[in-house]
């Protein structure tokens, strides 16, 4: 049996004629550890986040509990966040290497996608493709690896609070960031870490804005995924733009689940998309 698993950040949680399951990511405070599953409330999560002075944290899944997604399955395909950003790659190989010490004859691999979100879930769907055509293991490794080389991510945030909390970017960024009503348009870079592209001041300047960068980066018309974190209008916005010039595109919105939603923040937009 194959099975494809992703850590929670590709904010999906069961995907249609594939075996798929997602490990939860945990979102902790000093009182409370929320666990990124389908039954996670985000408005309640964000609303609670908001009222805290204390600093607030994630953790990945342990290797039990990527053991616990596995299932009995004997072909793995493992997508996970950047490792240059979080421990869950480093995690789902500690997984990988106990469960082949029960199950010898298993095919494991685990993909560090060097990002996250809308660009982990272009990966997840690209392997339940691959497994669906028959390929062997080795076969769909390999395009897999050639597919995420031509995918790409571009978000807009309104803060950056909760990365800077967490070492994940300097704290002199994140204050430039926190101005009422300004964007930072970023992307993953090609080593997983965050880079800033510009900033822009308002949700349709920063719609603009990440179309003009995705058609810079060689968008020509491929499959897009779009989360937002409470901001349905502007996602939408998004898509409008894109299917005016690529009528023809399969571009998808759908709201953030824990972990993009706790470190993209409320009103961001985070878009995974193909290049040629
Ligand atoms: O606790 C953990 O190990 C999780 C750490 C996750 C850190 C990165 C989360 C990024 C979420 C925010 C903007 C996108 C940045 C993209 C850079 C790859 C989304």
């Amino acid at each position: 049996m194959t099975k494809i698993i992703a850590d929670s950040s590709c904010d999906i949680f069961q995907m249609e004629g594939a075996d798929f399951a997602a490990a939860p990511m945990l979102i902790c405070t000093d009182e409370k550890t929320y666990t990124d599953d389908k039954d996670l409330n985000i408005t309640e999560m964000l609303d609670h986040l908001a009222s805290l002075k204390e600093k607030t944290g994630t953790s990945c899944p342990s290797p039990d509990s990527w053991i616990r997604a596995f299932g009995e399955a004997d072909t793995i395909f493992i997508a996970t966040l950047t490792s240059a950003l979080s421990g869950t790659f480093h995690s789902a190989q500690v997984a990988r290497e106990l469960y082949l010490q029960t199950h010898p004859h298993a095919k494991i691999h685990v993909f560090d996608s060097r990002s996250t979100g809308p660009e982990l879930l272009l990966l997840v769907e690209k392997l339940a493709e691959l497994t669906k055509q028959g390929l062997d293991f080795s076969q769909i490794c390999q395009k897999a690896e050639t597919y995420l080389q031509k995918t790409r991510l571009i978000c807009s945030l309104s803060s950056l609070h909760n990365m800077a909390q967490n070492g994940r970017v300097s704290k002199v960024l994140a204050k430039a960031v926190g101005i009422l009503g300004l964007r930072i348009i970023i992307t993953a870079s090609t080593e997983g870490t965050l880079e800033p592209i510009e900033k822009s001041r308002g949700d349709k300047k920063a719609m603009d804005s990440m179309l003009q960068q995705m058609m810079k980066a060689g968008y020509s018309g491929g499959k897009v995924r779009i989360n937002h974190t409470e901001n349905p209008s502007a996602a939408t916005a998004l898509r409008e733009k894109i299917l005016s010039k690529f009528p023809h595109a399969d571009v998808l919105c759908y709201a953030a689940r824990g972990l993009c939603s706790y470190y993209a923040e409320r009103g961001s937009v985070m878009m995974g998309f193909e290049t040629v």
